[in-house]
């Protein structure tokens, strides 16, 4: 391949998803051959010292503390957006109005109406975009959803899904700040909702279609906590746990389930997709393989096949080791870029786009408002 033309990147935030994108940009173009090829141009943080770190580390070429230079620079060219929720709208708007690619952490924003005017701008000014929803680029979920469009479930009954953890059941942990802002509504929007239910319905959304009614609860076990910003004890607001029951346009019904409150269970995210031929499951915490069931197989030899998704057939793992070995979590987000940059290339959008994003928002919504007024939710985009 010809030289590769560099895209300057601009990464605004440097907690723990400004690792998980830094490392995508700095691996994918030894693993897959591309037209672009990302460099690390600026950094932003608010802290001058942690900025400056981050950098250092990371291979960044120079760092900033107001996201608003990132925007302003001429030698950057795309706006990677991992700061809180909170702040996700006016960065990609500004981001989007001077000319900039932008690439946002998930959850797209707070609300389905902070969502909208993301995707106008992006629209309006034409500028490549992605929601970093980065489970779907696990070698053996992209595979599933290969199953699916093979025909290989037949009409889908069921779709079902967990994300379970347990790190904030102690009722010292306070809210708010770095770290800390998933607990506070004001900057997450909500709680499990948009942070983790948000990766079940993205994935589920795209294996298995729109969402139409939904019905939730919700629950907040620790009611109040003390605010790392306001040194005062505060009401907590979001949501703790959640769990929802939903209806699909192609008539399967879903059962999700989220908390961060199972005792024991770290990030746990499981999904299963019952349909009239065959069944299929996976396990974050096992994420290279594939679980899969086939009425085919009837007979003594019916079981479930565990895959274990390594193999150079198999969604990505031709650019890795050989068969066999597998590869993790941060690979998601290696593929994520290599996608966005090869759509770049060819000019396509890269999924999904702030728009695609938006049904999610929507649906998040849907369960809120359900869990609120104890009533079944019409998910409106
Ligand atoms: C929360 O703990 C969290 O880090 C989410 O914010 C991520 O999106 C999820 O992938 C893992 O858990």
């Amino acid at each position: 391949m010809a030289q590769k033309k560099p895209l300057n990147i601009g990464l605004v935030g440097y907690g723990f998803m400004g690792r998980t994108h830094s490392n995508a940009y700095k691996q994918v173009s030894q693993f897959f051959d591309l037209e672009y090829r990302p460099v690390l141009k600026a950094v932003c943080g608010r802290s001058e010292e942690n900025a400056r770190k981050f950098a250092e580390n990371w291979g960044y070429e120079s760092f900033e503390t107001d996201w608003r230079k990132i925007v302003e620079r001429k030698d950057i060219d795309a706006v990677d957006i991992c700061t809180p929720n909170d702040s996700h709208a006016e960065i990609a708007i500004a981001a989007a109005k001077a000319g900039k690619m932008v690439l946002c952490e998930k959850p797209l924003a707070r609300t389905l109406k902070e969502s909208l005017p993301m995707v106008e701008a992006v629209e309006k000014a034409g500028v490549p975009n992605t929601v970093w929803y980065n489970y779907r680029r696990v070698p053996a979920v992209t595979m599933a959803k290969q199953l699916i469009e093979e025909g290989r479930l037949g009409k889908i009954f069921h779709y079902r899904a967990n994300f379970l953890q347990d790190w904030t059941i102690s009722a010292d942990l306070p809210q708010g700040g770095a770290g800390l802002w998933r607990l506070d509504a004001a900057a997450a929007g909500s709680g499990v909702t948009g942070d983790l239910l948000a990766h079940c319905i993205d994935t589920a959304l795209w294996l298995n279609g729109s969402i139409d009614t939904v019905t939730a609860m919700t629950e907040t076990f620790v009611k109040e906590r003390k605010h790392n910003l306001t040194g005062k004890v505060e009401k907590v607001s979001i949501d703790d746990a959640c769990a929802f029951l939903c209806r699909f346009q192609n008539g399967s019904l879903g059962l999700f389930e989220s908390t961060r409150y199972a005792r024991g269970h770290k990030a746990l995210y499981t999904l299963e997709i019952n349909g009239e031929k065959a069944s299929i499951r996976w396990d974050l915490h096992d994420l290279h393989r594939l679980q899969y069931f086939t009425h085919d197989d009837e007979g003594k030899l019916r079981g479930w096949r565990s895959i274990h998704v390594t193999d150079g057939d198999q969604p990505y793992m031709k650019h890795w080791w050989v068969p066999g070995l597998q590869i993790g979590y941060e690979h998601s987000f290696i593929h994520q870029v290599a996608d966005f940059l090869e759509n770049l290339a060819a000019g396509k959008p890269c999924s999904p786009t702030f728009r695609e994003a938006l049904e999610t928002q929507a649906v998040c919504d849907a369960v809120l408002d359900s869990a609120e007024t104890k009533q079944w939710q019409s998910v409106v985009l």
